[in-house]
This record gives C-alpha cells, structure tokens and sequence, in this order.
C-alpha cells in the first residue's frame, strides 16, 4: 500500500481526515521574506546593512539585481508547495538605475514587481527600510530629536504606505505594511520618555492618512534589543501592544525579538481575543536575534498549533524572516518555507479537540502522553504527498534541484 493511503488509515483512527488537513494548508498563506537572496542588500548600493541586525557568512552567488534575486525567488517558488506570497522591503525598489531618496519613493519604483507577482500569482507585503541609509542618524530614525532626520523617515513611512495601498489595489490582496524601526541605545539613556513620545508623534503622522483596509493592513514590529543597541530599544513590546490597541493597528511578533524563555506561541491567543490580525516574523533565535533559517523545531510547531487550534488561519499572517548568509541561499530560503509548512500540517494532524478536551477535564497525563505519541505518527508521508500534489519536489528531491542551480547560476556570479 502507498505510504500515504497508510497514513490516512492511521489518522482516521483518530478522526483525523488527511485529506481535510492538506486543503487546509494548500489555503494558508506563506509570506517569503525577499531579504534572504541577498543577505538584506537590496538595490541601492548604499553600504552596509546597519539598524543592529547582522547577515553572517560569505557564501557566494547571492542575487545583485532585481533580474537575479527574481530568478532565485523563481526556484524557490518552484520548491516550496502551497500558497506564497512574497514580502518585499523599500530598498528593493526597481528605479531602473535611477537614485531615488527613501523619502521620495513612489508606487512605479514597484510596478516591476507587482508583475512578477501577477505572472507568479502571488501576493505581495511591504516593509519600509527605517536602516542602512546615512539618514540614520546617532541609531535614531522616527524617534530622532533632530527634526530634519525624523520628518525625513516620516515621509519615508507615508511613501511606503501609499506603495502597499497601490500594490494591495493592483493585486486585489491586502499588503501587510509592516513597521520595524531600529532605533536604540548601546548605553543605558538618561531618558526613555523623550524618544518613545517622538515616536509616537511620527506614527501619528505617518498614520494619519487613511487607506482603505481592503488594500493594506498597518502594522508595527517591536523588539528587545540589537547589536550595538543592547540597552534599550524606543519601539518595545510594552510602547507597541499599547499604540496598536489604541490605533487599531496590527502587532506584529517576531519570535527573535523577546527575552530567550518568553515565547511568541504563548502571545498569539491574547493578541487574537482582542485584534482582527495578528502578524508574524517566523525566524530562529540562537542565542540572540540571530536570525538563522526556520527549522521544523518545537517553538515553530508550536506557532503553527496556536494558530490552527484557534481556526486562525486568517487572521494570523505567516511571514518568514531570517538571513543566513553561510549556506546556499536558495536552500537556506526553503528549507525555512518548507519548515513552516511541514509545522502548519504538523499542527493540522493533531487530535486538537481531544487534547483541549483532556486539559478541560484534567486529564493532563492522556494530554501529555498522546500529544508526545503524534511526533511519531506517519507525519513525513502526509507531508510527501502534499509535495507530490502540489507539483514540487517530494522529500530530499529538492536538495539535487537547488545544487543543480548552484553550478549552474550561481556559481557563475562574480
Ligand atoms: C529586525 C527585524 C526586521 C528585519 C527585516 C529585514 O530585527 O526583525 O523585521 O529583520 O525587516
Ligand atoms: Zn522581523
């Protein structure tokens, strides 16, 4: 018998229905973070990434234009199964060689992805780029004290709100617009007040235009600390959750971005009782905010579980974000993708009603000793069937596809 027509037996023992759990995952969107070709470069050749977050390695053949990093988002696209949709930051604007300050970034510096995205059939998010700019300045950008600087990013956050507007409209699917800023302090500040009430003064001002939600969904990413920021951080977790709620503004929760026991799947219940969406940057911490590739590991199922046991598919939007520039980047690329889809059908083939069932009535040994059973139930083959119907390579196929790629593009960069 096929693997998988064994699986589905094993399952429905449990009434599981594999196949209701494929159409389910074939339905939740993936955001790929773009940033992981070229190790958050983008097109401006501006200088180093800066902002206290770091892509280490030297692996060669990364993406230089927007004709190569297209081509490398092709292969993944042509790797990775399900719904994708492909989140772009400012500085990958296309202004066909063109320098265009940050401030003055329009809808058209965006059209060439937008048909990308058409040709592909996928959705498209935006980040404005609050870093690797001389705009920066003294590691402040919306908090600045000086007003030249801070008006500067505001213009820069109202320029790519209105890019996210047009792309959602051009592409009938809301662009997640989301706001992660660096601004910080390697020693400890004689004021916190001062930059948090600047910050909020330049969302006020960045939000104060109205778009219709249809188009674009705002949202805002806090953070505890980066490298050379270490002992404090404007936009925290505390300065965000409450501007938010206040603006009725999406969170967004990158699970690199708080304290090494505090966890992002513990969060997501609390945003959900109390927002119409919840956003995600799935990554993997090591040690700090390293921003390594996704591995199918406990925090990552249990992001996935949080979000099918409360049906919240919909409203929890998935987007990657790591940049590792040690391994192959195609790989680094889906290997992660694929980890967070292999954690959603992970979550899918749960008991989840039994187990929330045995946790009601105290039943916390049945709870635990099944929940350990499911890890090794046939997971695998469900998951190579998924490949298989979705028209990408199943299980280590994909490995020969990316190195195959590698000798023949890759390799070949300068
Ligand atoms: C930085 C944030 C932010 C960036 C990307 C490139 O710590 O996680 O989301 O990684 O915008
Ligand atoms: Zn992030």
């Amino acid at each position: 018998m096929k693997a998988y027509e064994n699986a589905k037996v094993v399952y429905a023992k449990y009434g599981i229905d594999t196949e209701e759990a494929i159409k389910t995952l074939a339905s939740i969107p993936v955001s790929i973070h773009c940033w992981q070709g070229d190790d958050v470069a983008g097109f401006e050749n501006s200088g180093p990434l800066t902002g206290g977050i770091q892509a280490t390695g030297n692996y060669p053949g990364k993406a230089r234009t927007p004709e190569e990093l297209m081509a490398d988002f092709d292969k993944v696209l042509s790797l990775v199964p399900g719904k994708k949709r492909i989140n772009l930051h400012a500085i990958y604007a296309i202004t066909g060689g063109e320098k265009v300050e940050r401030d003055k970034l329009e809808p058209k510096h965006f059209d060439a992805w937008i048909k990308y995205a058409k040709l592909k059939k996928i959705g498209i998010d935006f980040n404005p780029t609050f870093f690797s700019s001389p705009m920066v300045k003294d590691n402040l950008t919306l908090s600045s004290p000086d007003e030249n600087v801070r008006q500067y990013w505001i213009r820069h956050g109202k320029a790519c709100r209105k890019i996210a507007a047009y792309i959602g409209e051009k592409l009938g699917s809301p662009c997640l617009c989301n706001i992660w800023i660096p601004d910080g302090m390697k020693e400890t500040p004689a004021d916190r007040m001062g930059p948090r009430a600047r910050l909020k003064d330049s969302l006020d001002q960045i939000f104060s235009v109205k778009y219709d939600k249809k188009y674009i969904i705002d949202s805002c990413e806090s953070k505890v600390f980066g490298i050379g920021l270490e002992s404090y951080t404007v936009g925290s977790a505390e300065f965000y959750q409450n501007y938010c709620a206040k603006n009725g503004i999406c969170c967004l929760l990158d699970n690199g971005h708080y304290h090494p026991t505090e966890m992002v799947s513990d969060k997501i219940s609390s945003l959900l009782l109390f927002n119409d969406y919840v956003a995600l940057h799935v990554t993997r911490p090591v040690r700090w905010d390293s921003d390594h590739v996704v591995s199918f590991d406990d925090e990552t199922r249990e992001i996935a579980k949080e979000i099918i046991r409360n049906h919240a598919e919909r409203k929890v939007l998935i987007g990657l974000d790591y940049f590792d520039a040690s391994i192959n980047r195609i790989a680094a690329w889906t290997i992660g993708a694929r980890n967070m889809q292999k954690a959603l059908l992970y979550a899918l083939l749960l008991p989840n009603k039994s187990l929330a069932d045995m946790q009601d009535s105290a039943n916390f040994t049945k709870m635990f000793a099944v929940s350990e059973e499911f890890k090794t139930f046939p997971f695998g083959d469900v998951w190579d069937e998924y490949c298989e119907r979705c028209g990408v390579p199943v299980g280590m196929n994909w490995i020969r596809e990316a190195e195959v790629y590698e000798s023949e593009v890759l390799s070949k960069r300068g």
